[in-house]
């Protein structure tokens, strides 16, 4: 794991993003851990935050020129890595994201920002299951824009309904890369390492067990 991977798990667990438990999700899994990326709810958490992506984002070799942050999770998303890229890579990426509702007077349309058009690079918090990144490539295909991977803060490292897991499923079926901040064995070497943590390892290994790959 990285320094900055290292310090995304602690920033998480410190602003109760990262909590442990019983939580149920989505997906109906019931999962010992939950990552609940509303709670980075101040202007220093979300600052930090964008820094983190675009961190993430640097290191990949992502291929893209604008970013899509789907609403309404996304949002937030987009705009603080859109500005941490600026500040701290000299990068100027547009970004762009949609309405849930239709809008039929002023500007109109669905999506609000830059154009959706060339390389898209789609931002979310979390994949479980991945059930949620197929709605971005149909709206960023709709644009005629291309899908050029997702972005995300927490690989769950889950199955998806088959074998393959989610990351791999949205892989083969959007042909589009995903990268993450941190994974779950990122997550389960931190908790190897920390004794008042250490209480939280067989719970979360066991769900590994169950819905890991
Ligand atoms: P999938 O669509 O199954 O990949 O689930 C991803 C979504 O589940 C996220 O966008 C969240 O809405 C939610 N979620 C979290 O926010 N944090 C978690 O730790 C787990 C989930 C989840 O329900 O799986």
């Amino acid at each position: 794991m990285k320094d900055y991977q290292h310090d995304f798990i602690e920033f998480a667990l410190q602003t109760g993003v990262l909590r442990f438990g019983e939580f149920t999700l989505k997906s109906g899994r019931i999962s010992p851990y939950f990552f609940n990326s509303g709670l980075f709810n101040s202007g220093a958490s979300l600052a930090r935050l964008g820094r983190f992506y675009a961190q993430a984002i640097s290191e990949s070799s992502l291929d893209y020129n604008v970013l899509f942050g789907p609403a309404y999770k996304g949002i937030p998303l987009a705009s603080t890595t859109v500005v941490a890229l600026a500040d701290q890579y000299d990068r100027d990426v547009p970004y762009v994201f949609n309405r849930k509702e239709k809008k039929d007077h002023g500007e109109g349309g669905q999506l609000v920002g830059a154009e959706l058009q060339g390389k898209v690079l789609i931002i979310d918090d979390v994949i479980s299951a991945g059930t949620s990144v197929g709605e971005s490539v149909e709206i960023i295909r709709a644009a005629g824009a291309e899908p050029a991977g997702v972005i995300i803060a927490l690989d769950r490292q889950e199955r998806g309904q088959g074998e393959l897991s989610a990351i791999q499923q949205v892989e083969q079926t959007h042909h589009i890369p995903v990268v993450s901040i941190i994974c779950l064995n990122d997550l389960l070497s931190y908790l190897q390492d920390n004794p008042e943590l250490q209480q939280h390892l067989p719970a979360v290994k066991a769900y590994r067990e169950k819905y890991g790959v």
